[in-house]
């Protein structure tokens, strides 16, 4: 390990701002040596409630997110917010607004901000992003406010790393509401309807309840998703929201469902993390490796399927680790 690397996971371990934001910019950069560092933070984490926030853009997630920051920050909590959006990278117009809005935050040594777009990321956004929670964990954050646009597969799999998720929606959304029943009303733990200062406040509100009353399944956890009407520019809801996620928060804890969300998230970094070791240890043998060449060859020639090539490929990458134990 590098000094600077030491030096980084000692000064986090201190409070340092500055070792903070470097490790953030090496996870967003595929600097190799904070893996190190990563490694060590591993046993210094677990002691941040994560809350996701989700929905389409424009819904209000940035306010909302600076209202609760600043109701954490009144009961002496200290804060750590990830924004994530894939389509617009860190420079991006769209953050215009929200460095704006977070600009009166961002001077209080308790709050972090940080955005990541999806350039750079090795093995995806999903994992740097979890690498940046894990960071901001271990940097003794009590609430971690992770804000991504409720629109793909990776803003879902982020979500899956929060322990209580946020769905925030606004009136009239007519669309909105049916892209939630698509897949967002199975990850909600709240819903949010902002904006609620305009027409049609209590209809969305209606129609999510009816959702969420008459989700399949939904019978069978002892959690019924609250749906809160917020106006987060002026600040009403905000705090409804907050008991809500603190309800959220002991229900897992009482229900031993916490345990198991960690367990699920352990897994899925481990899987994610595999994801890509296999890919790219795969991708060596086919490049590299006589044996693996020879696999193409039989492909292309039409003597061998790809699944019994990977199924082949598998064996081999096996057999390897097995003679070459530590690599
Ligand atoms: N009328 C109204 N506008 C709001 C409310 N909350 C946020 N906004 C505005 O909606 C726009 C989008 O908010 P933002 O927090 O950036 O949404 P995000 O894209 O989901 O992060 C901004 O111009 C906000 O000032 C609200 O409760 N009522
Ligand atoms: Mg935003």
């Amino acid at each position: 390990m590098t000094e600077t690397a030491s030096d980084l996971y000692e000064g986090l371990l201190n409070g340092d701002r500055r070792a903070a934001a470097r490790l953030i910019s090496m996870v967003e950069n595929q600097d190799r040596s904070v893996r190190q560092v990563l490694r060590m933070l591993h046993q210094h984490a677990g002691r941040a409630h994560v809350v996701g926030l989700t929905g389409s853009p424009g819904a209000g997630k940035s306010t909302l997110a600076c209202g609760l920051t600043k109701r954490y920050r009144d009961a002496g909590l200290a804060v750590g917010i990830i924004c994530v959006d894939p389509t617009s990278p860190f420079t991006g117009g769209a953050l215009l607004g929200d460095r704006v809005r977070m600009q009166e935050l961002s001077g209080d040594p308790d709050v972090f901000i940080r955005s990541m777009g999806s350039r750079g990321a090795l093995g995806g956004l999903s994992m740097a992003t979890n690498d940046v929670i894990n960071i901001l964990d271990a940097f003794g954050k009590d609430f971690i406010i992770v804000e991504t646009v409720g629109a793909g597969q990776v803003e879902v799999e982020i979500v899956k790393y929060a322990h209580t998720c946020v769905v925030v929606t606004m009136p009239g959304a007519g669309d909105e509401i049916q892209a939630i029943k698509a897949g967002i009303l199975e990850i909600g733990d709240i819903f949010v309807v902002n904006k609620a200062d305009r027409d049609g406040a209590h209809r969305t509100l209606a129609d999510l309840e009816m959702m969420i009353e008459t989700k399949p399944g939904g019978d069978d956890s002892a959690w019924r998703p609250p749906v809160i009407a917020t106006k987060a520019l002026d600040g009403e809801g905000i705090e409804e929201l907050e008991d809500a996620i603190a309800q959220h928060a002991d229900y897992l804890r009482e229900s031993g469902l916490l345990g198991l969300k960690t367990e699920q998230r352990m897994k899925a970094e481990l899987l994610e993390i595999l994801n890509l070791k296999v890919s790219q240890a795969a991708a060596r043998v086919l490049d590299e490796d006589e044996e693996g060449r020879e696999l193409v060859r039989r492909m292309t020639a039409r003597e061998l399927d790809p699944h019994s090539a990977a199924e082949e490929v598998m064996e081999h990458l096996l057999k390897r680790e097995v003679e070459k134990p530590g690599t």
